[in-house]
Protein backbone atom coordinates (compact mmCIF):
# COMPACT_ATOMS: atom_id res chain seq x y z
CA UNK A 1 0.00 0.00 0.00
CA UNK A 2 2.92 2.58 0.39
CA UNK A 3 3.82 1.67 -3.15
CA UNK A 4 0.68 2.12 -4.06
CA UNK A 5 0.76 5.83 -2.46
CA UNK A 6 3.79 6.56 -4.01
CA UNK A 7 2.59 5.40 -7.38
CA UNK A 8 -0.06 7.77 -6.74
CA UNK A 9 2.32 10.75 -5.84
CA UNK A 10 4.31 10.33 -9.31
CA UNK A 11 0.88 9.71 -10.97
CA UNK A 12 -0.08 13.53 -9.72
CA UNK A 13 3.62 15.25 -9.75
CA UNK A 14 3.79 14.08 -13.65
CA UNK A 15 -0.03 14.90 -14.48
CA UNK A 16 -0.98 11.00 -15.06
CA UNK A 17 -4.93 11.10 -15.19
CA UNK A 18 -5.76 7.58 -15.80
CA UNK A 19 -4.51 4.51 -17.87
CA UNK A 20 -6.08 5.90 -21.02
CA UNK A 21 -4.20 9.47 -21.01
CA UNK A 22 -1.71 9.41 -23.59
CA UNK A 23 0.05 11.97 -21.62
CA UNK A 24 2.46 11.62 -19.98
CA UNK A 25 3.87 9.46 -23.39
CA UNK A 26 6.77 7.37 -21.26
CA UNK A 27 4.03 6.35 -18.61
CA UNK A 28 1.56 5.42 -21.57
CA UNK A 29 -0.91 2.09 -20.45
CA UNK A 30 0.11 2.51 -17.10
CA UNK A 31 -2.66 3.43 -14.43
CA UNK A 32 -2.78 6.76 -13.30
CA UNK A 33 -4.21 8.57 -10.49
CA UNK A 34 -8.31 7.61 -11.01
CA UNK A 35 -7.02 3.49 -10.79
CA UNK A 36 -4.28 4.02 -7.96
CA UNK A 37 -6.97 6.29 -6.10
CA UNK A 38 -9.23 3.89 -6.54
CA UNK A 39 -7.00 0.90 -5.64
CA UNK A 40 -6.06 2.11 -2.67
CA UNK A 41 -9.99 3.22 -1.74
CA UNK A 42 -10.79 -0.69 -2.34
CA UNK A 43 -7.91 -1.46 0.46
CA UNK A 44 -9.52 1.04 2.71
CA UNK A 45 -6.80 2.95 2.93
CA UNK A 46 -8.42 6.43 4.57
CA UNK A 47 -9.29 9.48 2.21
CA UNK A 48 -7.40 11.65 4.51
CA UNK A 49 -4.52 9.94 3.90
CA UNK A 50 -4.77 9.80 0.55
CA UNK A 51 -5.46 13.36 0.37
CA UNK A 52 -2.01 14.34 2.82
CA UNK A 53 0.32 11.44 1.71
CA UNK A 54 -0.06 11.13 -1.88
CA UNK A 55 -2.10 13.98 -3.68
CA UNK A 56 -1.21 16.87 -1.68
CA UNK A 57 2.49 16.11 -1.72
CA UNK A 58 2.54 15.35 -5.79
CA UNK A 59 0.91 18.81 -6.43
CA UNK A 60 3.85 20.35 -3.82
CA UNK A 61 6.46 18.11 -5.82
CA UNK A 62 5.22 19.86 -9.00
CA UNK A 63 5.24 23.58 -7.72
CA UNK A 64 8.74 23.18 -6.47
CA UNK A 65 10.30 22.02 -9.79
CA UNK A 66 7.78 24.91 -11.36
CA UNK A 67 9.53 27.36 -8.76
CA UNK A 68 13.11 25.74 -9.61
CA UNK A 69 12.17 26.24 -13.42
CA UNK A 70 12.15 22.92 -13.83
CA UNK A 71 8.57 22.49 -14.80
CA UNK A 72 5.97 24.91 -16.50
CA UNK A 73 2.61 26.30 -16.32
CA UNK A 74 0.66 23.47 -18.91
CA UNK A 75 2.68 20.63 -16.48
CA UNK A 76 1.08 22.54 -13.75
CA UNK A 77 -2.32 22.34 -15.12
CA UNK A 78 -1.84 18.67 -16.01
CA UNK A 79 -1.07 17.38 -12.38
CA UNK A 80 -4.02 19.69 -11.44
CA UNK A 81 -6.21 18.07 -13.35
CA UNK A 82 -5.27 14.56 -12.46
CA UNK A 83 -5.54 15.99 -8.84
CA UNK A 84 -9.05 16.49 -9.47
CA UNK A 85 -9.46 13.36 -11.09
CA UNK A 86 -8.74 11.79 -7.79
CA UNK A 87 -10.77 13.79 -5.91
CA UNK A 88 -13.72 13.00 -7.47
CA UNK A 89 -13.43 9.51 -5.85
CA UNK A 90 -12.29 10.98 -2.87
CA UNK A 91 -15.76 13.36 -2.31
CA UNK A 92 -17.87 10.68 -1.62
CA UNK A 93 -16.04 10.08 1.42
CA UNK A 94 -15.89 13.71 2.49
CA UNK A 95 -19.66 14.26 2.44
CA UNK A 96 -21.66 12.58 5.02
CA UNK A 97 -24.94 12.02 4.27
CA UNK A 98 -26.15 14.83 6.88
CA UNK A 99 -29.24 16.31 5.92
CA UNK A 100 -28.98 19.07 8.81
CA UNK A 101 -26.27 21.46 8.15
CA UNK A 102 -24.19 23.36 10.85
CA UNK A 103 -24.36 26.04 8.75
CA UNK A 104 -23.78 27.51 5.83
CA UNK A 105 -19.86 28.78 4.47
CA UNK A 106 -19.21 30.76 1.43
CA UNK A 107 -15.79 30.20 0.11
CA UNK A 108 -13.95 31.21 -3.07
CA UNK A 109 -10.59 32.04 -4.79
CA UNK A 110 -10.33 35.94 -4.58
CA UNK A 111 -10.45 38.45 -7.84
CA UNK A 112 -6.99 37.96 -9.34
CA UNK A 113 -6.63 34.68 -8.72
CA UNK A 114 -7.58 31.18 -10.35
CA UNK A 115 -5.86 29.05 -7.99
CA UNK A 116 -9.18 26.35 -6.41
CA UNK A 117 -7.18 23.26 -5.37
CA UNK A 118 -6.73 24.16 -1.98
CA UNK A 119 -10.50 26.01 -1.80
CA UNK A 120 -11.59 22.83 -3.05
CA UNK A 121 -10.22 20.69 -0.63
CA UNK A 122 -11.36 23.42 2.18
CA UNK A 123 -14.90 22.94 0.31
CA UNK A 124 -14.79 19.29 0.84
CA UNK A 125 -13.77 18.57 4.45
CA UNK A 126 -16.56 21.44 5.81
CA UNK A 127 -18.93 19.49 3.57
CA UNK A 128 -17.91 16.49 5.31
CA UNK A 129 -18.43 17.75 8.65
CA UNK A 130 -21.94 18.93 8.14
CA UNK A 131 -21.72 22.37 6.74
CA UNK A 132 -23.41 23.63 3.85
CA UNK A 133 -20.93 25.29 0.97
CA UNK A 134 -21.93 27.56 -1.70
CA UNK A 135 -18.87 27.61 -3.87
CA UNK A 136 -18.39 31.42 -5.89
CA UNK A 137 -15.24 29.65 -7.94
CA UNK A 138 -12.31 31.94 -8.79
CA UNK A 139 -11.44 35.44 -9.32
CA UNK A 140 -14.72 35.84 -7.41
CA UNK A 141 -15.13 39.95 -6.80
CA UNK A 142 -16.72 41.78 -3.53
CA UNK A 143 -19.65 42.16 -5.19
CA UNK A 144 -20.16 38.38 -5.73
CA UNK A 145 -19.36 38.01 -2.18
CA UNK A 146 -22.13 40.60 -0.85
CA UNK A 147 -24.52 39.29 -3.24
CA UNK A 148 -23.96 35.46 -1.25
CA UNK A 149 -24.51 37.15 1.99
CA UNK A 150 -27.79 38.55 0.74
CA UNK A 151 -28.88 34.90 -0.06
CA UNK A 152 -27.15 33.51 3.08
CA UNK A 153 -26.74 36.55 5.25
CA UNK A 154 -25.82 33.76 8.59
CA UNK A 155 -22.89 32.58 6.53
CA UNK A 156 -19.34 32.27 7.41
CA UNK A 157 -17.26 33.51 4.57
CA UNK A 158 -14.27 32.03 3.57
CA UNK A 159 -11.68 33.34 1.01
CA UNK A 160 -8.54 31.80 -0.34
CA UNK A 161 -5.66 33.24 -2.31
CA UNK A 162 -2.31 32.02 -3.54
CA UNK A 163 -0.75 34.68 -5.26
CA UNK A 164 0.95 37.48 -3.14
CA UNK A 165 -0.93 39.84 -5.53
CA UNK A 166 -4.51 38.72 -5.04
CA UNK A 167 -3.65 39.28 -1.28
CA UNK A 168 -4.69 42.94 -1.65
CA UNK A 169 -8.02 41.55 -2.89
CA UNK A 170 -9.00 39.62 0.35
CA UNK A 171 -8.78 43.51 2.58
CA UNK A 172 -10.64 45.13 -0.23
CA UNK A 173 -13.80 41.92 0.17
CA UNK A 174 -13.44 41.86 3.74
CA UNK A 175 -13.69 45.98 3.86
CA UNK A 176 -16.76 45.82 2.00
CA UNK A 177 -18.01 42.56 3.63
CA UNK A 178 -17.35 44.65 7.32
CA UNK A 179 -19.38 48.13 5.62
CA UNK A 180 -22.41 45.78 4.59
CA UNK A 181 -22.64 42.64 6.93
CA UNK A 182 -20.32 44.10 9.99
CA UNK A 183 -21.54 40.95 12.23
CA UNK A 184 -20.08 38.27 9.20
CA UNK A 185 -17.54 36.20 10.42
CA UNK A 186 -14.25 36.04 7.65
CA UNK A 187 -11.80 33.55 7.54
CA UNK A 188 -8.78 33.33 4.80
CA UNK A 189 -6.42 30.96 3.67
CA UNK A 190 -4.18 30.02 1.05
CA UNK A 191 -0.06 29.66 0.85
CA UNK A 192 0.85 33.21 0.74
CA UNK A 193 -1.44 34.00 4.25
CA UNK A 194 -0.31 34.58 7.52
CA UNK A 195 -1.51 35.03 10.76
CA UNK A 196 0.12 38.46 10.76
CA UNK A 197 -1.74 39.32 7.30
CA UNK A 198 -4.85 38.19 9.49
CA UNK A 199 -4.42 40.53 12.13
CA UNK A 200 -3.67 43.34 9.86
CA UNK A 201 -6.64 43.34 7.85
CA UNK A 202 -8.95 42.28 10.09
CA UNK A 203 -10.58 39.30 9.64
CA UNK A 204 -11.49 36.61 12.41
CA UNK A 205 -9.08 33.90 11.76
CA UNK A 206 -6.44 32.55 9.31
CA UNK A 207 -5.74 28.51 9.00
CA UNK A 208 -3.15 26.70 6.97
CA UNK A 209 -5.31 23.65 6.39
CA UNK A 210 -8.99 22.81 6.38
CA UNK A 211 -8.82 20.26 9.17
CA UNK A 212 -8.17 23.19 11.83
CA UNK A 213 -10.61 25.56 10.41
CA UNK A 214 -13.02 22.62 10.38
CA UNK A 215 -12.48 22.37 14.55
CA UNK A 216 -12.41 26.18 14.91
CA UNK A 217 -15.93 26.20 13.32
CA UNK A 218 -17.36 23.49 15.65
CA UNK A 219 -15.91 25.41 18.78
CA UNK A 220 -17.85 28.43 17.50
CA UNK A 221 -21.14 26.69 16.54
CA UNK A 222 -21.18 25.02 20.19
CA UNK A 223 -20.69 28.36 21.70
CA UNK A 224 -23.26 30.19 19.87
C1 LIG B 1 -1.26 24.42 -9.31
C2 LIG B 1 -0.72 25.81 -9.43
C3 LIG B 1 -1.21 26.59 -10.49
C4 LIG B 1 -2.33 26.13 -11.41
C5 LIG B 1 -3.69 26.27 -10.66
C6 LIG B 1 -4.68 25.20 -11.02
C7 LIG B 1 -5.89 25.24 -10.12
N1 LIG B 1 -6.99 24.77 -10.67
O1 LIG B 1 -5.85 25.64 -8.97
C8 LIG B 1 -2.19 27.13 -12.62
C9 LIG B 1 -1.32 26.51 -13.67
C10 LIG B 1 -3.50 27.59 -13.25
C11 LIG B 1 -1.41 28.27 -11.97
C12 LIG B 1 -1.35 29.54 -12.52
C13 LIG B 1 -0.55 30.56 -12.02
N2 LIG B 1 0.30 30.46 -10.97
CO1 LIG B 1 0.36 28.96 -9.76
N3 LIG B 1 0.78 27.52 -8.65
C14 LIG B 1 0.28 26.31 -8.53
C15 LIG B 1 1.05 25.54 -7.43
C16 LIG B 1 2.06 24.62 -8.11
C17 LIG B 1 0.24 24.66 -6.50
C18 LIG B 1 -0.93 25.34 -5.78
C19 LIG B 1 -1.78 24.28 -5.14
O2 LIG B 1 -2.78 23.86 -5.70
N4 LIG B 1 -1.32 23.73 -4.00
C20 LIG B 1 -1.95 22.60 -3.33
C21 LIG B 1 -3.10 23.07 -2.42
C22 LIG B 1 -3.72 21.84 -1.74
O3 LIG B 1 -2.56 23.90 -1.40
P1 LIG B 1 -3.15 25.35 -1.07
O4 LIG B 1 -3.75 25.95 -2.25
O5 LIG B 1 -2.12 26.12 -0.32
O6 LIG B 1 -4.36 25.07 -0.07
C23 LIG B 1 -4.22 24.54 1.23
C24 LIG B 1 -4.03 25.61 2.32
O7 LIG B 1 -3.37 26.78 1.87
C25 LIG B 1 -5.39 25.85 2.88
N5 LIG B 1 -6.27 26.84 2.26
C26 LIG B 1 -6.35 27.28 0.99
N6 LIG B 1 -7.35 28.16 0.85
C27 LIG B 1 -7.93 28.31 2.05
C28 LIG B 1 -9.01 29.08 2.46
C29 LIG B 1 -9.40 29.04 3.81
C30 LIG B 1 -10.55 29.87 4.25
C31 LIG B 1 -8.68 28.22 4.74
C32 LIG B 1 -9.08 28.22 6.15
C33 LIG B 1 -7.62 27.44 4.30
C34 LIG B 1 -7.24 27.48 2.98
O8 LIG B 1 -5.99 24.59 2.77
C35 LIG B 1 -5.57 23.91 1.58
C36 LIG B 1 -5.52 22.43 1.84
O9 LIG B 1 -4.59 22.10 2.82
C37 LIG B 1 1.72 26.71 -6.64
C38 LIG B 1 3.06 26.38 -5.98
C39 LIG B 1 2.92 25.86 -4.59
N7 LIG B 1 3.85 25.03 -4.21
O10 LIG B 1 2.00 26.21 -3.85
C40 LIG B 1 1.90 27.77 -7.73
C41 LIG B 1 1.91 29.26 -7.34
C42 LIG B 1 0.84 29.57 -6.31
N8 LIG B 1 1.56 29.90 -8.62
C43 LIG B 1 2.25 30.97 -8.83
C44 LIG B 1 2.14 31.79 -10.00
C45 LIG B 1 3.14 32.93 -10.11
C46 LIG B 1 1.15 31.53 -10.97
C47 LIG B 1 0.89 32.37 -12.24
C48 LIG B 1 0.96 33.90 -12.08
C49 LIG B 1 1.87 31.87 -13.30
C50 LIG B 1 1.94 32.67 -14.58
N9 LIG B 1 3.09 33.27 -14.78
O11 LIG B 1 0.98 32.73 -15.32
C51 LIG B 1 -0.53 31.91 -12.64
C52 LIG B 1 -1.59 32.82 -12.01
C53 LIG B 1 -2.98 32.56 -12.46
C54 LIG B 1 -3.95 33.34 -11.61
N10 LIG B 1 -4.33 34.54 -12.01
O12 LIG B 1 -4.31 32.87 -10.56
C55 LIG B 1 3.20 31.30 -7.67
C56 LIG B 1 2.72 32.46 -6.79
C57 LIG B 1 3.87 33.36 -6.40
C58 LIG B 1 3.42 34.46 -5.53
N11 LIG B 1 4.15 34.64 -4.45
O13 LIG B 1 2.46 35.14 -5.75
C59 LIG B 1 3.32 29.91 -6.98
C60 LIG B 1 3.59 29.99 -5.46
C61 LIG B 1 4.49 29.16 -7.67
C62 LIG B 1 5.82 29.91 -7.56
N12 LIG B 1 6.58 29.71 -6.54
O14 LIG B 1 6.14 30.68 -8.43
N13 LIG B 1 -0.79 27.87 -10.83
Amino acid sequence: LVDLLKQLTHCIERGKIDRNAPYPPDMKGSDGAVELTGRLLENKVPPEAILSRSLIPGMNAVGEKFEHGEAFIPELLISAKSMQAAMELLKPYFISGELKYKGTVVLGTVAGDLHDIGKNIVGMVLEGDGWKIVDLGVNVPDTEFLKALEGYPESIIGMSALLTTSLKSMETIAGRIRENFPNTDIYIGGAPVTQDYCDMIGTNGYFPEPHSFVKHLAILKDIR
